[in-house]
């Protein structure tokens, strides 16, 4: 079927996603300078459009403003040539991605990351939890078609560097199959 024009982007939108300390922000850190595309941090971005509301006592964490937060983000990402990276990701619109990573890591280097950031107790244990049950995995494979999501190992440089050549040859294939 046509795709109108106005929803063609001009380059595709990447959603990088995974439990917090499993390197999405290493990732598209690089990424972002090699490629051009930008980078937006949801959870910087969110504290910056105020869309950060009470504080959970029970998961350490400020509650997200969701509407607001899509609201505001929805001009830019219609363009395209974002890089989004969030540890969640079904409440984003399924038509904003054209592509989805997420970020694995194995418990010892995920665990040893999160209590150099200064995780301790529940928050920690909870974080950890979310690796072994695969939950952020799952949470894409439902929210995304199952074939633009793919699932990438990030536990040492080598890795990294595998991925961010991974990546960067699936955003030539996509220049590539969608010149105007
Ligand atoms: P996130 O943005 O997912 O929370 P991060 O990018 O801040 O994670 O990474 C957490 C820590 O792990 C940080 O100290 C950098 C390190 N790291 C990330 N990816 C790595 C990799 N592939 N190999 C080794 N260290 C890595």
């Amino acid at each position: 079927t046509q795709i109108p024009p106005n929803i063609k982007r001009e380059a595709p939108n990447i959603l990088v996603t995974g439990t917090p300390g499993v390197g999405k922000s290493t990732l598209c850190t690089k990424l972002a300078e090699l490629t051009g595309l930008q980078w937006l941090e949801i959870s910087k971005i969110a504290k910056d459009y105020n869309c950060l509301e009470e504080y959970d006592e029970q998961y350490q964490c400020p509650v997200l403003d969701e509407d607001k937060l899509l609201d505001g983000l929805e001009e830019v990402m219609c363009k395209g040539g974002n890089i989004v990276d969030y540890h969640s990701n079904e409440f984003f619109p399924e038509r904003w991605f054209d592509v989805v990573f997420v970020l694995r890591a194995d418990n010892t280097t995920l665990y040893d990351r999160l209590t150099t950031r200064g995780y301790t107790g529940k928050k920690l244990e909870d974080n950890i939890q979310c690796e072994i049950f695969q939950t952020i995995l799952e949470e894409a494979k439902s929210s995304y078609k199952e074939n633009i999501v793919h699932e990438l190992y990030s536990r040492t440089p080598e890795e990294l560097q595998d991925n961010i050549n991974r990546i960067c040859t699936w955003l030539q294939l996509w220049f590539q199959d969608n010149q105007s």
